[in-house]
């Protein structure tokens, strides 16, 4: 029997916070190794990357969700009674209630609602002098969440609603007052979504059949009983939430278009397949998730290493992403390394690894593409700007991570 590579015995939580996305790349390549052991939250935890590692992490034999995350991510982030908690059929079923809604149709149609709303959004833009892409953009894609999943939203709400799904997000690296800020956020948001889903449930509020609001409120579980108020109230936000997240690939992709000049042109005349490899290298390169967390479900031994039932376990996303074995000069933008991509499902994770269906892979991968698709395009084909001098550097330790200056435009023409 191997043994596992030691971090330093000191509780490291500190650090995961100070160095975010670097945490874990940092140490594996000190430590010359795919898998070490650290201590993290007061527990014995082992780290895991490389492409055989997350093979391994998304092995649901091996793995469980339930008790894997901490408490603050779920009163913050996630939820407490939500699909990425839970195992076996119960998040089978689940899963289908959310890849139920990745219809071509239906995901070709948040494309759509994303570039109208961006019309929407540029209207108010003519006399202002300086705008700050990350936050339009956030508005903008709680409009086009929200009237895709059909939650309504009054015009004077939007960038309350806006604000409290982004807080959320934002909280999930954080302590002190962001943090609470993001818990204050989901006890919010949770009564309003609840309140609305009663209210679709009693017939006071119509909901379109096939949309996502209508579909928690409606759905049974494998016991054949409607998810209570909370749990369908915290599958919704599953939904809005992540989609208002997309706002910092946003703000990533008006960067990377800045830097490459060359890029601007080619996103401009792209047909499809260019655009789709752009948007999926702003997913490889810039930081999102950091890593994720599963528990080990029995014994076992992998690799000539010992895995002792519910030791926590997590997966390096964002090393993975970038990992030189993988990806060809991984710190350089270039889309065009997506063209003899093969698809993998362990080799590219920005979203987590492994089978949508089955498995835990973010579900919302696709309408995420089509939120950035549709953001590019008009950014390229439907206005132009100017980008005054400003603070572009965004952190690696600061998790989630944006261009600091969250990207200021001016002087924006309309084609
Ligand atoms: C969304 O869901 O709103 C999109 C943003 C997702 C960010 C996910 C960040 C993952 C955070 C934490 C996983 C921590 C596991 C830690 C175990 C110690």
């Amino acid at each position: 029997m191997k043994t596992v590579p030691k971090d330093r015995k000191l509780d490291q939580s500190i650090n995961v916070l100070r160095e975010g996305y670097r945490f874990l790349p940092k140490r594996f390549a000190k430590l010359d190794t795919d898998i070490f052991e650290t201590r993290l939250l007061g527990e014995k935890v082992i780290c895991l990357t490389g492409e055989e590692g997350a093979k391994l992490f998304y092995d649901k034999e091996k793995f469980q969700r339930k008790g894997a995350l901490p408490k603050r991510i779920e009163k913050s982030l996630f939820g407490e009674n939500a699909i990425q908690g839970m195992d076996g059929d119960p998040h089978e079923h689940r899963k289908l209630l959310f890849m139920s809604l990745m219809t071509p149709e239906k995901m070709a149609k948040l494309g759509r609602l994303t570039s109208e709303q961006w019309r929407k959004q540029a209207e108010g833009w003519k006399n202002q002098k300086n705008i700050v892409l990350l936050e339009e953009a956030k508005i903008v894609l709680c409009q086009a969440a929200c009237q895709w999943a059909g939650v309504p939203l009054k015009e004077g709400e939007v960038k309350k609603r806006a604000n409290l799904l982004w807080a959320m997000v934002d909280a999930f690296g954080a302590v002190g007052s962001r943090h609470r800020k993001g818990r204050k956020a989901r006890v919010n948001a949770e009564k309003w979504i609840k309140e609305l889903i009663e209210n679709i449930r009693e017939g006071k509020v119509a909901a379109e059949e096939g949309s996502a609001i209508y579909e928690m409120a409606f759905h049974r579980d494998l016991e054949g009983n409607h998810l209570s108020t909370q749990v369908a109230a915290e599958e919704l936000l599953n939904v809005i939430r992540p989609t208002v997240a997309v706002a910092a690939y946003v703000a990533f992709g008006a960067l990377a278009l800045h830097d490459h000049v060359e890029e601007r042109e080619k996103v401009k005349e792209a047909q499809g397949d260019y655009i789709e490899r752009f948007a999926q290298e702003i997913r490889r390169l810039f930081p999102f998730v950091p890593f994720l967390g599963a528990r080990v479900r029995k014994d076992f031994m992998w690799d000539g290493y010992s895995f002792e039932k519910d030791t926590l376990v997590l997966i390096d996303v964002h090393g993975i992403d970038h990992d030189r074995r993988l990806w060809e000069r991984p710190n350089q933008f270039s889309p065009e390394r997506f063209k003899d991509w093969k698809g993998g499902l362990f080799d590219f994770i920005p979203q987590g690894g492994g089978e949508h269906y089955t498995g835990h892979r973010c579900p919302g991968e696709w309408i995420t593409m089509e939120a950035i698709k549709s953001s590019l395009e008009f950014l390229t084909r439907e206005i132009e700007y100017e980008v005054p001098s400003q603070d572009l550097s965004y952190s690696l330790s600061r998790m989630p991570s944006f261009p600091k200056s969250g990207f200021r435009i001016q002087e924006v023409e309309f084609k």
